[in-house]
């Protein structure tokens, strides 16, 4: 308990993207407590129930401790040099055999930082291939690709402050109650001490964040595209559009073509409320109501969203489309007014969207297609330029289809477990089991490290020492505080003994993580996302970048004076060569797979408040496990009826991919329209693992994959 502390140690939550700032309590060696950090801006010294229960993930009984070769089908405990050696014979034999690209890297926003950028520096700068892609492709890859196209730069402007200072919330697509719990509790303050704070809610299923709204729009899956844009229409036919924000700041763009303002006019007529009433499902008096309420001039209106955008085959294009109500009603770049997205994981930002830790990435938002991106990294990694490939390597689902289609012959997975979370998982647990996988994990078995050939012991939050980024831009640092068990080691140890062993020690001199952070920041340097020095990280309690002067302030909103250090007055998107920011005209589309005779229901997926995605962690923790202990399929009373099923009777649910059976859930935390369902991921029983039904169709600019709809069967079972 906290009493038995003898000393406390400042880290950050080992789960989302929150980041709340916490202090582990240390006794005789082990993790005995864990509480908020009351210095700590983020959560003031709050914490969700998995923040708060994390010591009893750290020694539980499936702990990995020993590195483990797969031999004749069986593991068996190896030494961990034995494991290593034969990780660089398996690297060697297939760059020489089939060349660079036969190899590749799986990632997380989960790693730390100095992970990330290590096996970076290793794959593209040493080996020489950009096959090195992460779960954050499945997670935040629409939000980057809608801020680049929108703003020429990744990233929010806003930061979580802006909470205390907007009156209307449009929170479309996100369950911030159970997904950003401590960022709801911020929202719920600032509602319960402002009586003017208006909140919308914009989901097809009722949830437990629908609980706090004024208005809760319970729309059509999938129709988002058309309910952003009829908001736009209604905001330009009562002129509740900021003109002067508009010329100076904005270019209407379709595709590659300019458009004048009145040509986008022309463009939203197909979305007049009465035109997209039917399609969506909602009074278009409704939709005028909500897009009044947002576009008020004398309100300041801030946007969240997640996965309910970003999981979809029109993932961009959503987000762009949020980012034009903003730029068209001039509300952005001010306190409280900004487009807002929420990153799912503690380090998707830090570690690999800044890291650069994806297929066409380079570190410091930079590209690998980008010849003078390449130079740049090239110095400071001190290899040939020549040496990195300007070809984008394998994004996630291409990764998992090389290695079924046997083009892929060694993949490392880091931090992650693909063999659950991975869409359509059929066909790709058969390419994980062909190809030579190395799995770095901190529990064994987990569902993709049964399908290993070499599986190594991780260390564990606290264990080591690291950086993690988190949604508003924070980077914090999280001390070592115990010693991983066993023979476990931290993931940037491993890479850097298997890059020795493949005669690339030379690069990889460090020492410390220090060390790695400081060749690191020098990447971020003159690219208007300058990181902190680690000796500040380790004093304070996170900085949001940019931090210009290494000992001056942080930034609180970018691309505006007198926050952003690079903007002398006024607003600058200067991420675009003309300092404008692309109000875009995009069209409706639906879904990749729409309801029809054979499979009739929309699917839909996601988290629970008390478990963490594959649930390797949370279900080690007898509260979590005994509150949440099996996942279900929550569904509308009227749908219950139509296949004949009572509350927790077994319903089967089927896909043209695959099949789950799962207890029906009729008035859960959720409510789902009438015509779709929802499964969370969470549960590891091969029976109840929904992505064997879920469709691996993906955006085509972000290559997110559409997790959040497809079309099912149902049957009581
Ligand atoms: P996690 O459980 O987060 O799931 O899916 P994954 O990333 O596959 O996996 C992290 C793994 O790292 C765990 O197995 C944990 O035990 C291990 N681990 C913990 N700490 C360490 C460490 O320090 N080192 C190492 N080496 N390992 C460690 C998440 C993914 O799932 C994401 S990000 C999204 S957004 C998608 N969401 C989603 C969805 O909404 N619906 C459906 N159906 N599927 C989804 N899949 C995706
Ligand atoms: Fe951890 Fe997120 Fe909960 Fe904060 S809200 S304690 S970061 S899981």
């Amino acid at each position: 308990s906290q009493h038995d502390a003898e000393k406390w140690v400042k880290g950050v939550c080992r789960y989302c993207g929150v980041g709340c700032g916490v202090l582990a309590g240390v006794s005789k060696g082990k993790i005995v407590a864990v509480k908020g950090d009351p210095e700590n801006t983020v959560n003031k010294g709050r914490l969700c129930v998995k923040g708060i229960l994390l010591p009893k993930i750290m020694d539980t009984k499936d702990r990995l401790l020993q590195p483990m070769v797969k031999k004749d089908g069986q593991f068996v405990n190896v030494s961990w040099d034995e494991a290593l050696d034969l990780i660089a014979t398996k690297f060697k034999e297939a760059v020489a055999q089939f060349g660079p690209d036969s190899v590749g890297f799986y990632g997380s926003g989960q790693n730390i930082a100095e992970e990330a950028y290590v096996a970076n520096k290793l794959f593209k700068g040493a080996i020489g291939t950009n096959n090195i892609d992460g779960n954050p492709r499945t997670c935040m890859a629409s939000a980057v690709a809608g801020y680049v196209s929108t703003f020429g730069e990744d990233e929010p402007m806003g930061a979580y402050a802006d909470i205390e200072q907007a009156n209307v919330f449009f929170i479309i697509g996100a369950n911030m109650a159970e997904a950003h719990p401590v960022l709801y509790s911020r929202l719920v303050d600032r509602k319960n001490s402002n009586p003017n704070v208006k909140i919308i809610v914009v989901d097809p299923r009722r949830t437990r964040t629908a609980d706090i709204a004024d208005i809760f729009l319970q729309f059509v899956p999938g129709t988002d595209l058309a309910l952003l844009n009829s908001m736009a229409y209604v905001i330009i036919e009562e002129n509740l559009v900021d003109r002067n924000f508009i010329n100076q700041h904005t270019n209407f763009m379709q595709g590659e073509k300019k458009l004048s303002f009145d040509e986008f006019k022309t463009f939203l007529a197909d979305y007049a409320p009465d035109k997209v009433t039917g399609l969506i499902d909602l009074p278009a008096e409704q939709i005028r109501e909500v897009a009044r309420l947002f576009a008020a001039k004398d309100r300041n209106t801030m946007s969240m969203w997640t996965m309910g955008l970003n999981q979809r085959i029109r993932g961009t294009w959503a987000n762009n489309l949020v980012h034009n109500l903003h730029l068209l009603t001039g509300k952005i770049c001010r306190p409280g007014n900004t487009p807002f997205s929420l990153t799912g994981q503690p380090s998707a930002c830090g570690s690999i969207r800044e890291v650069g830790a994806l297929s066409h990435l380079l570190p410091a938002h930079r590209v690998v297609a980008n010849p003078k991106h390449r130079e740049e990294i090239a110095q400071i990694w001190g290899i040939d330029p020549a040496k990195m490939s300007p070809k984008p390597g394998y994004h996630t689902i291409e990764l998992f289809r090389a290695a079924a289609s046997g083009a892929l012959k060694v993949l490392w997975v880091v931090c992650t477990n693909p063999g659950q979370s991975i869409p359509n998982l059929k066909t790709y647990r058969e390419g994980m089991e062909k190809t030579f996988m190395i799995v770095s994990e901190t529990y064994h078995p987990t569902r993709t490290s049964e399908l290993a050939d070499v599986v190594l012991p991780a260390a564990l939050w606290m264990e080591k020492e690291g950086v993690f980024g988190n949604g508003e831009r924070r980077t914090q640092h999280l001390a070592k505080a115990v010693e991983a068990p066993g023979e476990a080691k931290p993931d940037v140890w491993a890479l850097i003994e298997v890059a020795k062993r493949l005669g690339f020690g030379d690069l990889f001199p460090y020492k410390t993580n220090d060390e790695i952070w400081e060749e690191y920041r020098k990447c971020t340097i003159g690219t208007k996302m300058e990181l902190p020095t680690y000796d500040r990280l380790k004093k304070e309690r996170g900085l949001t970048w940019p931090v210009h002067d290494p000992n001056g302030p942080d930034t609180y909103i970018r691309y505006a004076a007198p926050y952003d250090p690079y903007v002398k007055e006024g607003i600058q998107f200067y991420g675009k060569p003309d300092g404008r920011a692309v109000i875009f005209a995009r069209p409706h589309a639906n879904p990749q797979e729409m309801p029809d005779a054979e499979y009739p229901f929309y699917l839909s997926t996601g988290r629970v408040l008390e478990h963490w995605h594959t649930s390797t962690m949370t279900m080690n923790v007898p509260e979590l496990k005994r509150a949440m202990p099996e996942m279900y399929i929550e569904l509308n009373q009227s749908d219950a009826e139509k296949i004949g099923v009572n509350d927790g009777e077994l319903v089967k649910i089927t896909s043209r991919r695959g099949e789950c059976r799962l207890k029906a859930k009729i008035n859960g935390r959720g409510q789902p329209r009438p015509g779709m369902v929802y499964v969370p991921f969470h549960d590891t029983a091969m029976i109840r693992m929904i992505n064997f039904v879920t469709i691996d169709a993906f955006d085509d600019i972000s290559k997110q994959p559409e997790y959040k709809i497809c079309a099912v069967n149902l049957a009581k079972a």
